[in-house]
C-alpha cells in the first residue's frame, strides 16, 4: 500500500469527504494548517503518516483514559471479533456490560446501549418527554450534547469552534422546544422554568462543561438544578458522555454526590469503539421499548465487539481504583507546571481542571461561565496550538475543547510537555513581549 503523507491524504479526503474529515472537531479550521493523518497510536503517543510522534492530549476526545492500544482492550476486541462482529440478537456480553456500569454508578438502575453520545442524549430527552408528557427541554449555552436537532441551539464543541452554534437545517418547530440557560447561573434556569410553567420535561447538563473548554460546576449549582427539577417536576439529565468513568469511577454522580434521574454515556465506556448509553431510575427506564411505549432502537446497539472493549476497560478501572489517584497526580503536575510557566512568561491565562480533564483559557480572571469563556483569545490559542504541535504536543485543535490526560501520561511525558510549553511561551515572550 502506498502511504501518502498527510497533505496528499487531506487533498484526496477533501475530494470525497466533506471538509476531508468525518467530524468537524478534527479539522484544523479554527487553528490553521491541515490536520495530521494518524497511522497509529500507543499509550500517550500518536504517530502520523509522516513519521512524526506526538504526545496526545485529545485521547480520541476522551475515550483513551488508559492510553491508546491498551493491551486488555485490544485483546478483548480481537477475541470478540473472531466470533463474528455482530449478531443482531442478544448476547451475554451486553448483560455483563450493563451490570458492570450499574455496579459502578450510584443510581444507574437500568441502561440501554446505543452507538454514540448523540444517540444517548437524543434518546434520553425523548424518554424524558414521554415520561413527563411535557415538551420543552432546558440546555445550557456552550454545552454540547451531540448533533441531534434539539441540541444544536447555542451548542458548544465543534459548533462553537466553527461559529455555528445554531445550525442551519434545524426547524423552528424543533428549536422552540429547546430553551437555553447560562451554565452556573441557577437564576437563569429558574426564570425559564417560571416562564414555561408545567412545560419543561427535563434539564440536560454537562455536570462539568467540557465543550467550552473545561468549566466545573460552581458550589451548589448541580444541587440547585436537582431542587429546581423536583420543584417543577422535570427530570434532571446528566450528560456524562465526557465525565462518565473519567472524573471518578462513578463519574460526576459519584464525584459531586448529586443524583440525576437519567445519565448519558459514551467515550470511555466504549474504549474508543462507537458506543453510547443512557440509563438511570428504573421507574423512568421501564418506559423504553419494548418494556414501555417510548421507542428507541439500533441495529448495532450493544454490539458484542464494542461491548467487549468497553467491558475490558471498565473492569480494569473498577479493579484498579488507584488509577484515578494516579490520574489526579499527573494531571495536577501538568496544571501546576503550566500555571508556573504562564506566570514566568507573563502569559494571561486561566486554567480549570476536574480530575484528568482540563481547560486552558488565554484571558485574565476566572472562567466560570460561557461569558467568561468567550473572553479567551482564540488567535493566541491557535498560535500556541501550532507551536506546541511543532514541539510534538498534540492539543485539541480548538480553544473550546477539554484536554485529556491518560494513565500513560507518566511524569516524564508530562515534563516533556511542560518543556515544550516553556520553549513556546519563552519564544512568544521574547518576540512579542
Ligand atoms: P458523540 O455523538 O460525538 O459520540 O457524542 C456527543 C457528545 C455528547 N455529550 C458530550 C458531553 C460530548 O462531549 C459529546 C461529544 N464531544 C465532542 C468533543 N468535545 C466530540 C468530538 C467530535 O464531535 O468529533
Amino acid at each position: 500500500m502506498i502511504i501518502s503523507n498527510s497533505k496528499q491524504l487531506f487533498e484526496r479526503a477533501r475530494n470525497v469527504i466533506p471538509g476531508g474529515v468525518n467530524s468537524p472537531a478534527r479539522a484544523f479550521k479554527a487553528v490553521g494548517g491541515d490536520p495530521h493523518f494518524i497511522s497509529h497510536a500507543l499509550g500517550a503517543h500518536m504517530y502520523d503518516v509522516d513519521g512524526n510522534a506526538f504526545i496526545d492530549y485529545i485521547g480520541s476526545w476522551g475515550p483513551m483514559i488508559l492510553g491508546h492500544a491498551d493491551p486488555s482492550v485490544t485483546k478483548a476486541i480481537k477475541e470478540a471479533a473472531a466470533h463474528s462482529s455482530s449478531f443482531g440478537a442478544p448476547s451475554e456480553v451486553e448483560v455483563l456490560m450493563a451490570e458492570q456500569m450499574c455496579a459502578m454508578v450510584p443510581g444507574l438502575e437500568k441502561v440501554r446501549m446505543v452507538n454514540s453520545g448523540t444517540e444517548a442524549c437524543m434518546s434520553a430527552i425523548r424518554l424524558a418527554r414521554g415520561f413527563t408528557k411535557k415538551e420543552k427541554i432546558i440546555k445550557f449555552e456552550g454545552c454540547y450534547h451531540g448533533h441531534a436537532d434539539s441540541f444544536l441551539i447555542k451548542a458548544g464543541s465543534g459548533a462553537l469552534t466553527l461559529g455555528n452554534p445554531d445550525s442551519p437545517g434545524v426547524t423552528s418547530g424543533t428549536a422552540q422546544d429547546t430553551l437555553t440557560a447560562s451554565f452556573n447561573d441557577l437564576e437563569s434556569v429558574s426564570e425559564l422554568l417560571q416562564e414555561n410553567k408545567g412545560k419543561v420535561a427535563a434539564i440536560i447538563v454537562e455536570p462539568v462543561a467540557g465543550n467550552m473548554g473545561c468549566v466545573p460546576p460552581k458550589e451548589g449549582f448541580l444541587e440547585g438544578l436537582r431542587s429546581l427539577c423536583d420543584e417543577h417536576r422535570a427530570l434532571l439529565i446528566f450528560d456524562e458522555v465526557m465525565t462518565g468513568f473519567r472524573i471518578a469511577k462513578g463519574g460526576a454522580v459519584e464525584r459531586f454526590g448529586v443524583r440525576p434521574d437519567l445519565m448519558t454515556y459514551g467515550k470511555v465506556m466504549g474504549a474508543g469503539m462507537p458506543v453510547g448509553a443512557f440509563g438511570g431510575r428504573r421507574e423512568v427506564m421501564q418506559m423504553v421499548a419494548p418494556e414501555g411505549p417510548v421507542y428507541q432502537a439500533g441495529t448495532l446497539s450493544g454490539n458484542p465487539v464494542a461491548m467487549s472493549a468497553g467491558l475490558a476497560l471498565l473492569r480494569k478501572l473498577d479493579q484498579n481504583p488507584a488509577t484515578y489517584d494516579e490520574l489526579e497526580v499527573s494531571s495536577a503536575m501538568l496544571e501546576d507546571g503550566l500555571r508556573k510557566l504562564f506566570k514566568k512568561y507573563h502569559t494571561e491565562a486561566s486554567l480549570n481542571r476536574v480530575g484528568s480533564m482540563l481547560g486552558v483559557f488565554f484571558c485574565t480572571g476566572s472562567v466560570e461561565t460561557y461569558t467568561d469563556v468567550k473572553k479567551t483569545d482564540t488567535s493566541f490559542f491557535s498560535a500556541f496550538f501550532r507551536e506546541m504541535l511543532k514541539e510534538g504536543v498534540y492539543l485539541p485543535p480548538s480553544a473550546y475543547e477539554a484536554w485529556f490526560v491518560s494513565s500513560c501520561h507518566n511524569s516524564e511525558i508530562i515534563q516533556n510537555t511542560l518543556d515544550a510549553a516553556e520553549k513556546v511561551l519563552k519564544h512568544f515572550h521574547e518576540n512579542h513581549g
